[in-house]
């Protein structure tokens, strides 16, 4: 499929699409949506690809959503724009295969919604992350009030959307934000070294183990440690995981 917002790339098992508006930094438009929606339609009929990265072209990341389209809406089509928006980042999560944010400089606004709709954010050291709406009389729109809290805390959550402070990826990675922060000429060779690692291993069980971290984060905790045990030893009736013990015994790689 071909796009004009989105460059992708499919090696490895791993499937790259990077962001690219680089004249307005990656801003998200409704054009985005229709084409990133594209572009999840075809990853979900695809069972070669075992890892997703999310990355920008240029100096950021994503600088959040376009300032220019938004300014014309009224109340209606920005409730639209705001549900598309959810609707979009929440696929993210219900995709069965890992989403890895490569966060390569600004992530504001919007851009850290997407960035935290992702499975783990990496970041380069240059990376900038905030949630600045509230410069523009707006709250964020994308579910960055519920994420930044769910992933940093809800004082953390309070401080950065009232403040609308913008902070570097070493603060980021002391409150959660991300998960590690690299050079960043070595981003996307580490991304992707991460992704290999994941790629390599059951995918099943990936999938699994995902599934399981999302859906139980939103239940009650016996309830989710319930569906653990009983994803666990489903796993037993597939012939990858008695591989994997196998080749474990058997002191050789697993041929999944
Ligand atoms: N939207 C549109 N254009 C943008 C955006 C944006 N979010 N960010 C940057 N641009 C444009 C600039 O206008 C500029 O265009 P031009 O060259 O034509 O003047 C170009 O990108 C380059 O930007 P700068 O010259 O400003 O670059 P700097 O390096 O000086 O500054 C910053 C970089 C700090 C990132 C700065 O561009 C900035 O502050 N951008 C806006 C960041 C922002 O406020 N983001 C939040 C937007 S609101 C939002 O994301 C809400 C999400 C929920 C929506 C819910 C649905 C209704």
């Amino acid at each position: 499929m071909t796009y004009t917002i989105l460059k992708t790339d499919f090696s490895d098992g791993v499937a790259v699409v990077t962001l690219s508006r680089p004249a307005v930094l990656n801003a998200l438009n409704n054009e985005f949506f229709v084409e990133f929606n594209d572009f999840l339609d075809d990853l979900e009929g695809r069972n070669d690809i075992k890892v997703l990265i999310i990355t920008g072209e240029g100096k950021s990341f994503v600088a959040g959503a376009d300032i220019a389209e938004m300014s014309g809406m009224n109340p209606a089509q920005a409730l639209a724009y705001s549900n598309k928006g959810q609707e979009t980042f929440l696929r993210l999560g219900k995709l069965d295969i890992p989403v890895i944010a490569a966060v390569n400089g600004y992530a504001l606004g919007g851009g850290c919604e997407l960035a935290m709709a992702c499975d783990f954010r990496i970041a380069g050291k240059n990376a900038r992350f905030g949630q600045p709406e509230l410069n523009l009389g707006l709250i964020p729109g994308y579910a960055g009030t519920q994420r930044l809290s769910a992933l940093t805390g809800m004082g953390n959550a309070l401080h950065l959307i009232l403040t609308t402070e913008m902070i570097g990826a070493d603060d980021a990675l002391r409150i959660g934000l991300v998960q590690k922060v690299v050079e960043p000429e070595m981003l996307m060779d580490e991304v992707r070294a991460m992704a290999k690692k994941i790629a390599s291993n059951g995918s099943q069980a990936v999938k699994k183990a995902k599934e399981v971290i999302r859906k139980g984060y939103e239940m009650h905790f016996e309830d989710a440690c319930k569906l653990e045990a009983e994803t666990f030893s489903g796993l037993f009736d597939h012939a990858s995981t008695r591989e994997g013990m196998k080749a474990f015994l058997e002191k050789r790689k697993p041929n999944w």
